[in-house]
């Protein structure tokens, strides 16, 4: 148990020196920008990352981590990943939609749908009881098709509404918008993943999942921010928000 932590821990300071490289990456290169247009994006990337970053570090100094009775076994969870994703998921999804110029209300949706799908998968992991005549069980399934249904809904959003309004953009931005879209669509879809197999079918190990998460959280914040840095798109953007 106590080697099995150790090697854990290794992750997740790796997980802490990428999200601090990452940080200041974005820092680095959005100094001196001028195009506030550009700028929001630059802010957005940096938020994301140092939120990673302390949550790393957090959860790499020991906090963050519950265990949870479950039947028979005991189960290790870093509750701090749910606070990092309710965080960076959000700023995640307002980058797309600004590029897609989204609407204000597309966006409140998406984001709605986004923290109910973080919330429900925590409230998931973490409760043992059962309730409304529900046993545990029964309980915590119902728990979490409401998280993936928020999850569907997301995806909905972002191939639907927020593709609509990025193909009336330039054909830089609509072709940028499409490229991250189905990034995120693959990436996240690696979530719920790793999820399923770490703690329900419990294929893998905790150490495993930990190691997984983090491959996915560097790709998802980090290499995300960067395909959107990098374009000179986001600094073409001639229309306000809405
Ligand atoms: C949970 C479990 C319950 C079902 C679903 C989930 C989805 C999680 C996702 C997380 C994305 C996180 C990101 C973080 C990086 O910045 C909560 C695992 C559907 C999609 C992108």
């Amino acid at each position: 148990q106590a080697g099995a932590i150790d090697s854990g821990r290794v992750w997740l300071l790796l997980g802490t020196i990428g999200m601090v490289f990452g940080t200041t990456y974005f820092v680095g290169t959005g100094w001196g920008e001028q195009n506030p247009k550009a700028r929001r994006y630059y802010i957005i990337t940096v938020a994301v990352s140092a939120i990673a970053a302390v949550a790393y570090l957090a959860m790499t100094l020991g906090y963050g981590v519950m265990t949870v009775a479950d039947g028979g076994q005991t189960q290790t969870i870093y509750w701090i990943h749910y606070v990092d994703w309710l965080l960076t998921t959000p700023l995640i999804l307002l980058a797309l939609a600004l590029l897609a110029e989204g609407t204000r209300r597309m966006i409140v949706i998406l984001v709605g749908f986004d923290a109910s799908m973080i919330l429900f998968g925590l409230v998931t992991v973490i409760t043992t009881r059962g309730m409304a005549g529900l046993d545990s069980e029964t309980f915590r399934f119902v728990l979490w098709g409401a998280s993936v249904v928020a999850y569907l809904g997301v995806l909905g959003l972002l191939v639907r509404p927020l593709s609509r309004e990025a193909a009336k953009q330039s054909t830089e931005v609509a072709m940028l918008f499409s490229m991250l879209r189905n990034i995120v669509i693959v990436l996240w879809a690696l979530y719920p993943t790793i999820w399923l197999l770490g703690h329900v079918i419990n294929v893998i190990a905790p150490t495993v999942t930990l190691f997984a998460y983090l491959v996915v959280d560097l790709l998802a914040k980090i290499g995300v921010g960067a395909l959107l840095l990098r374009s000179d798109t986001i600094r073409e953007q001639t229309t306000g928000t809405r």
